[in-house]
């Protein structure tokens, strides 16, 4: 019933005024160079929808004074956008929040430290990237071969994850110190499980950078071995998903039904979920690594199995954040079976933005179990269904969150208001339709066998791909092109300008959008659902997670590991 449950949290407030320009200034330094990225690699993203239209733009020598291949292209957009614009924004969002959540006051020269870190590591990247010293190498894959730099520089990047990783779970310890028997606020609980899982998520790749690239790329070792250098890639590659993701479902779950005027269904709920990832997210590598050889395949088999496992937690998401859409849309006076969707405030641009871009995750993750499937795989692995997949995955369901956040958490952190919500909302219109159709010709083109990270309109007959006949797929993967570099540019014309314009206010006037919710998670564990107290200790839970992934990944790693084949660095551009 309305009006049933628990009121919205109110943040603490902070008095100290320096400490709280410092803690925001390093938030939106975070924020704005990830976006930076972004821009960079969406404007290269269209270039590569034509590629698969069937129109090559790659000869033209403007464009080649920029990249000098299709592929080096490729490689800088896939890193600038999946790997340094998630990992900034990400960064500084869950820092930022549990921070004001717990009213802790963190050490806020470390905190810069630490993003200077970042920023030497995506400069060292960056640059071998564009001294065409990694190309192809967003995934890493040896015995293909790049410029220390490039691996030195990712080690580095990585590296800074951690050290966000590290002051938000000091600073949750700390307040679990100062707080005896309190429940973890709900923001906290789920920033501190997502680093945990990271930090777990983690492993595979920097044990693979420092025990294999760096030494390899530096001439130490002569040789290196492909198998496990992908097996430990994949430990962190799919991990990495729910990384971008659960940052997005925070926005999803605790703010989206403040903006929709509704109420968190559940929380013990939503703990439960986020610890689910945390058990169960790492340990399911091997779906990326059917078609790889000298794998035992009951161990893909129970790789699978476990991926199905970890749709659940999704799922939890998908009805109860629909609930909570729904709760709002009849406290607005809407009705009907669907009906109530049209009282939603769609002339919020960040209600806009987030609904469109979960919406967009109903299809992005129905593909990822078909892809998860031993049956299907064969048929859409490596082809064009795959980039398809992720774009509404990583590419919306997650980019577009973050872009509507930017909408209220830059006035919120500079005081800056959003110019033009208008243009903010049709920007956010536009690329939920331009992903929508991308996905569509890219899944329908990959199913006809067009593979993916191919330069196919370069190729003399590109009819040797049967989907090359077919005159939609192409056209609907070239037009989507087109819509998401206006929707993108109309996007980063209103961040920029919200970015450079004059302080006016004083941003705490924007509060952080707490909801209300229907069923709280008390603040005394004594008193709390055993759900809640069984979701309480995340680093127990995380340390039950490392031994889950150990089982799952340690019969796999040890026949590579005694039988070892080298093979030499190949460099193919
Ligand atoms: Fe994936 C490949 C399987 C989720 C990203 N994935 C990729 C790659 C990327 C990626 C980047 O099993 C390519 C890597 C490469 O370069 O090779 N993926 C899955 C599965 C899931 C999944 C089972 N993927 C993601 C997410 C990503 C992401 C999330 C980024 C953020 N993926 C695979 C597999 C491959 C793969 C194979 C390898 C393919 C190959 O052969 O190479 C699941 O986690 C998905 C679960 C999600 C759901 C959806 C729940 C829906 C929700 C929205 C509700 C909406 C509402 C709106 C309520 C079951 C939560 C209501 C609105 C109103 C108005 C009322
Ligand atoms: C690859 C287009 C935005 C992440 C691709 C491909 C196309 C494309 C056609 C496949 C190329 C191939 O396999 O040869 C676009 C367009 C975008 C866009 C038109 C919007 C303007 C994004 C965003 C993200 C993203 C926002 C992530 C946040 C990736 C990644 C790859 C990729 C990770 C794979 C790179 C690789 O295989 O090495 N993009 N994209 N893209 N895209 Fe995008
Ligand atoms: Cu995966």
């Amino acid at each position: 019933p309305a009006g049933h449950g628990a009121p919205a949290r109110t943040m603490p407030a902070v008095q100290d005024k320096a400490y709280l320009a410092s803690l925001k200034g390093v938030t939106a330094a975070y924020v704005i160079t990830a976006f930076v990225a972004l821009l960079i690699g969406v404007l290269i993203g269209p270039l590569q929808a034509l590629n698969y239209a069937g129109i090559n733009v790659y000869d033209n020598h403007l464009l080649k004074l920029l990249v000098k291949s299709y592929y080096q292209g490729l490689t800088l957009h896939g890193v600038l956008n999946a790997l340094v614009f998630t990992q900034f924004f990400i960064s500084g969002w869950m820092l930022y929040l549990p921070v004001r959540d717990l009213g802790m006051r963190i050490n806020t020269k470390f905190a810069w430290g630490t993003y200077a870190v970042m920023t030497t590591g995506l400069v060292l990247t960056a640059a071998a990237l564009l001294l065409n010293d990694a190309t192809v190498l967003y995934t890493l894959y040896p015995p293909m071969q790049g410029s220390p730099l490039f691996y030195i520089g990712a080690s580095i990047f990585v590296a800074a994850s951690w050290g966000v990783l590290g002051q938000v779970v000091y600073t949750w310890l700390q307040w679990k110190r100062q707080n005896p028997g309190k429940v973890t606020p709900l923001v906290t609980h789920m920033s501190v499980a997502t680093w945990l899982m990271w930090f777990i998520a983690s492993l595979g790749l920097v044990t693979e950078a420092l025990v294999m690239l760096v030494p390899w790329s530096l001439g130490i070792t002569k040789t290196i071995d492909p198998l496990i250098a992908r097996t430990l890639f994949w430990w962190t590659g799919h991990a990495i998903v729910y990384f971008w993701l659960l940052p997005a479902y925070i926005a999803w779950y605790a703010f989206l039904p403040r903006h929709a005027g509704g109420r968190v269904a559940s929380e013990p709920l939503v703990r439960l979920a986020f610890v689910l990832f945390l058990l169960n997210g790492v340990g399911v590598g091997l779906h990326h690594q059917f078609s790889n050889p000298n794998i035992n395949n009951t161990w893909k088999i129970i790789h699978m199995l476990l991926t199905f496992l970890v749709v659940v937690p999704s799922l939890l998401t998908a009805f109860s954040t629909a609930a909570a859409l729904e709760d709002g849309a009849r406290a607005n006076g809407g009705g009907g079976f669907v009906g109530w969707i049209r009282h939603l405030p769609w002339q919020n641009p960040v209600f806009v933005g987030i609904t469109l871009s979960m919406i967009s995750f109903i299809p992005g993750g129905a593909g990822g179990v078909v892809n998860a499937s031993q049956a299907f795989a064969p048929v859409v692995h490596n082809t064009a269904w795959i980039p398809g997949h992720f774009h509404i995955t990583v590419g919306t369901a997650v980019t577009m969150t973050f872009m509507a956040v930017s909408f209220w958490l830059i006035p919120h952190l500079l005081g800056k208001p959003l110019p033009n919500p208008k243009l903010a909302r049709w920007s956010q219109w536009i690329w939920f339709w331009g992903m929508i159709l991308f996905a569509v010709g890219m899944h329908w083109q990959g199913i006809l066998g067009v593979p993916r990270r191919a330069q196919i309109s370069a190729v003399a007959q590109p009819e040797v791909y049967e989907a090359m006949h077919l005159a939609l797929p192409r056209f609907l993967t070239g037009l989507s092109g087109i819509l998401l570099l206006i929707g993108g540019l109309m996007f980063f014309y209103v961040f920029f300008k919200m970015v450079f314009s004059r302080r006016v206010q004083d941003g705490e006037e924007i509060e952080i959008p707490y909801s209300p919710s229907i069923s709280a998670a008390g603040e005394d564990l004594a008193t709390a659902s055993p759900l809640v107290r069984l979701t309480e200790p995340l680093l127990a839970l995380g340390a039950l997670g490392l031994i889950i992934v150990l089982m799952v990944y340690l019969p796999v790693l040890l026949p590579m590991v005694t039988n070892m084949q080298g093979a030499p660095g190949q460099m193919l551009w």
